[in-house]
């Protein structure tokens, strides 16, 4: 895994002219970064908050967040790059919020927020590669520029470090199963949140009633034969990894509605 450090971060943002910062519209707040706002502001660049998986959110809730983020002085769009939605319509707000031409659009934010899938969905065709597996960690690896036509340039990041927070702030900013040592509280601290939020999370998604997070990670394990073969407890560790992953793919589903 690589993940982009502060310092290449901010050499990016220099050499850009315009910074796209892309969140998870089911959690904006918990997938925006202080620190790269700061820092972009400090450089004197333009932000623009992209609020991508919009597919995932009722259209009510998208809006309301835009409208919110708005009033926070932030200028905001939001999009679903593997549906297409706002995709055009973001291409063309970029190009008429810059004024000089050739420019470069940087692209940055934490891991899993789908960067290169705004990129890929703007462009029109692949090119920034992306992760084949929702969840696996860091996908994209350097720093790549992609032409979308005549002046018109991105830069793909690789996702920033998501060094701040504790569980589940970790997790929803894009750490991934496989980079967590001990699952089980990343996982439980996930599913109270999901509860907090959807009631019917756990049932949704894998047809268990309890709300007691642990127990919950009992059953799945249960329920998909993950067992220890010595002792045969059931192995709750695999199932924090499933829970964690199936954040990143929503099947897990909550949402955080705007306040
Ligand atoms: N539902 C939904 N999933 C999306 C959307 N955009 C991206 N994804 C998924 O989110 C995962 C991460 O997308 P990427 O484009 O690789 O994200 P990234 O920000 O470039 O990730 P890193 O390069 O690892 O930092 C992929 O599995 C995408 O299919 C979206 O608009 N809606
Ligand atoms: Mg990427």
């Amino acid at each position: 895994m690589r993940l982009a450090a502060w310092r290449d971060v901010a050499k990016l943002v220099r050499a850009s002219d315009v910074v796209l910062e892309v969140a998870d519209i089911r959690d904006p707040l918990g997938t925006r970064s202080r620190r790269l706002e700061d820092m972009v502001k400090d450089l004197d660049k333009r932000l623009l908050l992209v609020l991508n998986k919009s597919d995932l959110v009722p259209r009510e809730v998208a809006e309301g967040w835009k409208e919110y983020l708005e009033a926070k002085g932030y200028e905001v769009m939001y999009v679903s790059a593997t549906s297409r939605l706002g995709t055009r319509m973001l291409r063309g707000w970029i190009k008429s919020v810059v004024k000089v031409r050739p420019f470069t659009a940087a692209v940055v934010g934490y891991p899993k927020t789908g960067k290169s899938s705004i990129i890929n969905a703007l462009r029109g065709r692949k090119g920034a590669s992306t992760s084949p597996v929702p969840g696996s960690y860091g996908y994209t690896r350097g720093v790549q520029l992609l032409k979308l036509e005549e002046g018109f340039y991105m830069i793909d990041t690789p996702g920033i470090v998501p060094a701040d927070g504790g569980w589940p702030e970790a997790v929803i900013r894009g750490m991934a199963p496989e980079e967590i040592k001990d699952p089980v509280p990343a996982a439980m601290a996930l599913i109270e949140r999901a509860l907090q939020y959807n009631p019917l999370a756990l049932v949704d998604a894998y047809g268990i009633e309890t709300k007691d997070p642990l127990q919950a990670l009992e059953s799945l394990a249960i329920k998909r034969g993950w067992r220890y073969k010595s002792s045969g407890e059931p192995l709750i560790e695999e199932a924090a990894r499933a829970v964690i992953r199936d954040y990143h793919t929503a099947r897990l589903y909550f949402y955080v509605p705007p306040p």
